[in-house]
């Protein structure tokens, strides 16, 4: 049975209603945003990558500092694997949504790109980009890692390069988590899609905008600590539910 069949009419219809009287909207999304396009989430059991690697043997500034090439060869197999994956509906709905009303931020941890190549255009990347290199000594980064050879030096100042994401321990882009807290504080509907809600700060996003009166909705098929802190939980997959959303809103408002 589709995921869709377990959602809840009037629970979509609440949510509906939201969409439509939102001024401003914030979409905060994890992995499990990427999981239906194929990409692995960190912590499902079975296929989340962490299941196959130890996050602090490679996501971190001390693993790289031991064994550059392993955490450079972990980086360019996910990098790899993302030429097979598409933008699925779900990404593709978010990005309409942003076009047809306005006023909405998607803000992610995931470092895929996928929002970008669905045209979502207004996006918080909190923990950068997989398809970005930056100088471990300088300010010098550069996309199309194509040619990028085994020991990926700076052009600039001859220090290794290191891919462009936010590692545990690692302070976020600045400016992204300041603009995260500012729309979480000021949008007046939430949707938290995919995240098990366990890294920090990205996992507050939710709390600070129910204590500033949002409707906060959670997409997710199994319960998270953000589940406690939404005001409704659609326990299905995101595409069927933002699918079954999207729907019920063209329907109420004869769109
Ligand atoms: C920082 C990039 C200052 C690299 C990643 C309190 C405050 C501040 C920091 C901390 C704190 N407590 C601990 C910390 C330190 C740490 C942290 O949070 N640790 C955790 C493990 C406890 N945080 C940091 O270090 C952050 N930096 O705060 O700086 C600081 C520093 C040190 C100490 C204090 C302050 C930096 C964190 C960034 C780490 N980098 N990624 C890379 O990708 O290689 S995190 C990584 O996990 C990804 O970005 C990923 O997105 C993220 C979170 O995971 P999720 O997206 O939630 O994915 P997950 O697999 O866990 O869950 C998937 C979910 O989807 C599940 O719930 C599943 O049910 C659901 N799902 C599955 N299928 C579907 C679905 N949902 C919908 N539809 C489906 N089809």
């Amino acid at each position: 049975m589709s995921s869709q069949a377990r959602l809840d009419p009037e629970a979509l219809e609440r949510v509906a209603r939201w969409l439509d009287r939102a001024e401003r909207i914030c979409v905060s999304t994890g992995a499990g945003m990427s999981a239906e396009s194929g990409v692995p989430t960190f912590r499902d059991a079975k296929t989340g990558l962490w299941s196959k690697f130890n996050p602090q043997e490679l996501a971190t500034p001390e693993a790289f500092a031991r064994d550059p090439h392993r955490v450079w060869q972990w980086y360019r197999q996910r990098r790899a694997a993302l030429r097979q994956v598409e933008p699925h509906e779900g990404h593709r709905i978010l990005a309409r949504w942003e076009r047809e009303r306005g006023r909405l931020t998607i803000v992610t941890q995931n470092v895929d790109g996928l929002h970008h190549r669905a045209g979502s255009r207004d996006v918080v990347e909190l923990h950068g980009r997989l398809d970005v290199a930056r100088c471990t000594a300088c300010d010098y980064q550069r996309q199309d890692l194509e040619d990028l050879g085994p020991e990926p030096q700076c052009p600039e100042c001859g220090a290794w390069l290191r891919p462009g994401v936010v590692w545990f321990g690692e302070m976020l882009p600045p400016g992204a988590l300041e603009r995260a807290f500012e729309l979480a504080r000021t949008c007046d509907l939430m949707l938290v899609i995919g995240t098990s809600g366990v890294v920090q700060p990205a996992a507050s996003l939710a709390e600070i905008a129910a204590a500033a009166g949002a409707g906060v909705v959670e997409i997710n098929p199994q319960r998270t600590p953000i589940s406690d802190v939404a005001h409704v939980h659609l326990p299905a997959g995101c595409r069927d539910a933002l699918i079954a959303i999207d729907a019920t809103w063209r329907r109420l408002a004869k769109r």
